[in-house]
């Protein structure tokens, strides 16, 4: 086997075309036709329309929670929900997760506060929060990564007990469930996403989940639904609105939620046999849920045991058209402008840099087939095989 067999070094790549990580399901072109005539039909674009009822009204039921706000994405959802709950002073947030989760903290004039991670679950370490409680923190952020959660029944206790609000970003975690009881219900809101990477997909939005009719009724004057409700005292209005069109990708996209899920467990369990046996590689099982979407393919890099860096790794994947990404780099306590306004997080939160350092996305979801996988864990062997002969030629 020698080093022309890889695109790095002058071979045709692996795949014809690039293969992106996140889920990118499209319905038939025939589904999306026929509700786009329906809304040209009903001259109706925006502002609670019947598809955003319709959409709502199922992801209650799915989720079997109280309300279901839909949103523009996730992101505005919880600048939202800061907001609605009236949250003062800091919250508490994982470094670990994507930056839109942090900077919804600082829309809402909030200021966040740091927590380390547990480094094999990467979920936010609840024997740590309490130390970074202080008068002035009126809230706690869970964040639900990569299909798993964060723990939420052991948070809402540890929220109770300080008289804290507690609100999710399940961005991640639409579908998966906690001792059965589906991740949307815990806390005092949980906000998921339907960006065009996620399971549930409206091409671009998101949804506000709570059991508190009060707050309901804030968020949906917040979001706003002119003249469809009635508004109630707020200090802010925002337009966080979905429209008619993301409304129906998001009613087909979970009409197919089921199908979309089982596809993607078939998917990991493919990479959990076929990783196992590459030396410094190890797949990341969703953790805390009695059932995950399986959405993410998150691997940790050991970068002794594999022979070459995460990074080195992503760009050889890159040359074969696996578009592997790190996600998250740096931890948003490194991020602009949080490593310089708040800088005695910089240097204190070591499983969040190490797992910064090593992990890696791989492809799964819709546009992966079984055949995908097996392509690219047969490359990720090889290239563990030869790292030592690929860093060489690469660094002469
Ligand atoms: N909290 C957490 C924990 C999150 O992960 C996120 C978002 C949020 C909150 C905020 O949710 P939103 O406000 O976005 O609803 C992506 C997504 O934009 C973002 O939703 C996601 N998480 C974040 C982790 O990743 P990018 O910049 O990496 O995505 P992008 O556009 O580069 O797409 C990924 C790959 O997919 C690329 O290779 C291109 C490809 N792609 C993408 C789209 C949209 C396609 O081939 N076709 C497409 O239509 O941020």
């Amino acid at each position: 086997m020698t080093l022309s067999s890889f695109a790095q070094f002058g071979a045709q790549p692996l795949f014809d075309k690039p293969l992106p990580i996140g889920q990118l399901y499209f319905p038939s072109w025939q589904r999306y036709e026929a509700a786009c005539r329906g809304i040209f039909d009903r001259q109706y674009y925006n502002n609670n329309g019947p598809l955003l009822g319709e959409f709502e009204d199922r992801l209650r039921l799915f989720l079997k929670v109280k309300h279901a706000i839909c949103v523009a994405n996730a992101t505005l959802g919880l600048m939202m929900a800061a907001d609605a709950m009236q949250l003062t002073g800091k919250v508490i947030v994982p470094a670990f997760t994507f930056i839109a989760s942090v900077q919804a903290i600082s829309w809402a004039g909030l200021e966040p506060v740091f927590c380390d991670i547990h480094p094999e679950t990467h979920q936010i370490e609840i024997s740590k929060i309490e130390a970074l409680i202080d008068p002035d923190v009126t809230a706690i952020m869970g964040v639900n990564l990569w299909g798993g959660s964060c723990l939420p029944k052991e948070l809402v206790e540890l929220a109770n007990r300080h008289d804290s609000k507690l609100y999710f970003d399940s961005a991640h975690a639409f579908g998966s469930a906690v001792d059965g009881v589906p991740i949307g219900n815990f806390g005092d809101a949980e906000v998921f996403s339907f960006h065009a990477t996620k399971v549930l997909n409206a091409m671009e939005g998101g949804c506000i989940c709570t059991n508190d009719d009060d707050l309901a009724a804030r968020l949906r004057s917040i979001r706003p639904s002119y003249g469809s409700e009635t508004p109630v005292s707020i200090v802010r209005v925002a337009n966080a609105r979905m429209s008619e069109a993301q409304a129906a990708v998001g009613l087909m996209s979970l009409e197919d939620f089921p199908a979309n899920q089982e596809n993607n467990a078939a998917l990991f369990e493919l990479y959990q046999a076929q990783i196992a046996s590459v030396s410094g590689l190890r797949l990341l099982v969703p953790s805390g849920v009695s059932s995950s979407n399986y959405q993410y393919a998150v691997c940790m890099v050991d970068e002794g045991e594999f022979g070459m860096s995460r990074d080195l790794l992503i760009k050889l994947l890159k040359a074969e058209n696996v578009v592997a990404r790190r996600y998250f780099y740096p931890g948003a306590h490194r991020s602009a402008p949080y490593g310089q306004e708040f800088p005695q997080f910089v240097e204190s939160l070591p499983n969040t840099d190490a797992v910064c350092a090593s992990v890696i996305q791989l492809p799964i979801g819709t546009l992966v087939t079984s055949s995908g996988i097996e392509k690219i864990c047969r490359l990720l062997q090889r290239i563990q095989m030869q790292s030592g002969d690929i860093k060489a030629a690469l660094e002469s």
